[in-house]
């Protein structure tokens, strides 16, 4: 006979948190949301970090260089999506890579004897107003001089002249040598009050560019996450099927972690996948799997596939209809707790910590603020992200308000199916497992996450918790019955707009 659990899945708005005391320590500023990304022992530090606990979906509507970019600067990443070309996918996350580095390896470069015309043109395809001229226009050619967009007025030139009689040549631009530091460089273009820095070799060589704005990008962004070379660091979803052809090109490409993308990952497939990947790349790229919704598929992932991290969630999704289509799936609290708690005995067992993560299914700051508190070390999240003018997708207007389209991996639109059927020969998908739906846009990536941030840190005071291990080691959590649920709405009065129209 089948094994039924006794107890009810359960969902993170059916709690709430009992304050705890804060002492004077205990204020915003001092608070951390840090967050381990790959597996540590205790004692040791692991190896890479979140500098806020959030990470995009690994979908088509959610998660490109633009997102990744935005999400790195606030300090956290995005898994760029797999249900797409290994080239395409490989090209997105070099994009991020190149987007911001100390030193940037000029990848927008003319001939002299390119017309105006043809530098506009790489302009508005690249975006980059400052490029290099070099002999041979390649990125290491010899320099030769740079075009700034102050070197000439669009409307008012002839396009058809060549470059070289806008550029300012070489002997009149400030240089450095290779050789020079990063902190030398930005000095030098504090003091020349230069915008750009061309880095040359003893030959003459472009080696690489200095950019002032990407100084000030990281003055005013002291939270950013970036790799060892200083570029923004970058996730990439995978699967079961083609790892061993799509990952040595997203990792050549850049990644710095990699995320087996699966409704269900208690598999032999993520096993088979993770322990590949493991055997090739070592410790040079975390990885994680999942999803999983209790104990034994955590140990599985943990202790069989080695994974750096597991995620956690089946069928919660905002746009999935798992649980509708296949009955399989776990209310998220109840999910996490399981897991959560799996994660505390192996940590006991063995000395090794294995971060989770929760996904899907959190409709609002509340539930984010739970999903820490029962234990998720970071939370992934789509929809949230999907609402931002950074997703990928289009604005639409419907009804005088504007929406982005947002559609699941399993839908007939993403056609994901790696993702639902990780091994076998199977392709193509035979039914859905999500939906394609609209969600209103409500700002940039910065903002919505200012104010979510501004919400757990003051949470993690109410609860006596300077970092998020303290937070969940901290937390007391209470059921609350319908009734409570109501009360914690307004009660008895009318509310302005809701209630009566402002104007009256
Ligand atoms: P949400 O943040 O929009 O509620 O959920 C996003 C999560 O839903 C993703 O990270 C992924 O785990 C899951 N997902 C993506 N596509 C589908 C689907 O088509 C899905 N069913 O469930």
């Amino acid at each position: 006979m089948a094994t039924i659990i006794d107890e009810v899945s359960r969902t993170f708005s059916e709690y709430l948190l009992i304050p705890r005391l804060s002492r004077s320590e205990h204020q915003v500023k001092n608070v951390s949301l840090r967050a381990p990304v790959s597996r540590y022992k205790a004692g040791a530090e692991p190896e890479f970090w979140l500098n806020i606990p959030f990470v995009t979906a690994s979908m088509q509507s959610v998660s490109g260089p633009d997102m990744a970019i935005a999400l790195a600067r606030e300090g956290g990443l995005a898994f760029i999506y797999c249900s797409q070309t290994v080239k395409s996918q490989a090209e997105m996350i070099a994009k991020v890579k190149s987007h911001k580095a100390g030193f940037v390896a000029s990848d927008s470069n003319l001939k002299p004897t390119d017309t105006l015309g043809y530098a506009l043109n790489l302009r508005r395809k690249t975006g980059h107003s400052t490029m290099a001229v070099t002999g041979d226009g390649t990125t290491n050619g010899i320099f030769l001089g740079i075009l700034t967009d102050k070197d000439y007025w669009e409307f008012d030139e002839d396009l058809s002249r060549p470059v070289s009689d806008f550029m300012t040549p070489a002997d009149k631009v400030v240089l450095g040598q290779t050789g020079i530091s990063l902190h030398e460089a930005n000095v030098l273009l504090h003091k020349r009050k230069k915008e750009c820095l061309p880095i040359l070799d003893q030959e003459g060589h472009l080696q690489a560019m200095v950019f002032k704005k990407d100084y000030v990008d990281h003055r005013n962004n002291p939270d950013e996450l970036l790799d060892v070379q200083k570029r923004f660091a970058v996730g990439a979803g995978i699967n079961t099927h083609d790892y061993r052809e799509r990952v040595p090109a997203l990792v050549d490409a850049g990644a710095d972690v990699l995320c087996l993308d699966a409704s269900d990952g208690y598999s032999e497939f993520q096993k088979e996948a993770a322990l590949w990947i493991r055997e090739k790349y070592g410790n040079s790229v975390a990885i994680g799997g999942g999803n999983v919704v209790h104990g034994d598929a955590f140990r599985y992932l943990a202790e069989e596939a080695q994974l750096d991290f597991v995620k956690v969630g089946i069928g919660g999704g905002s746009i999935c209809i798992t649980r509708e289509q296949k009955g399989i799936g776990r209310g998220q609290a109840s999910a996490m707790m399981a897991v959560a708690a799996e994660r505390d005995l192996y940590y006991k067992e063995t000395g090794i910590y294995i971060p989770i993560c929760s996904d899907g299914g959190l409709s609002n700051d509340t539930q984010i603020i739970i999903a820490l508190a029962m234990g998720a070390d970071f939370v992934m999240m789509g929809r949230y992200f999907a609402m931002t003018n950074e997703s990928p997708t289009p604005r639409m207007s419907i009804g005088g308000r504007v929406y982005k389209p947002y559609w699941g991996e399993g839908s007939n639109r993403a056609r994901n199916w790696q993702r639902y059927s990780q091994g076998g020969a199977d392709t193509g998908l035979k039914f859905e497992e999500g939906v394609d739906a609209y969600v209103p846009v409500v700002g940039n990536v910065k903002d919505v996450l200012d104010l979510t941030v501004s919400k757990i840190k003051a949470v993690m005071c109410n609860m006596g918790s300077l970092n998020l291990k303290e937070f969940a080691d901290n937390a007391v959590l209470t059921r609350i019955s319908e009734q409570s649920f109501v009360e914690g709405g307004t009660s008895n009065v009318l509310s302005l707009d809701k209630d009566i129209p402002r104007n009256v």
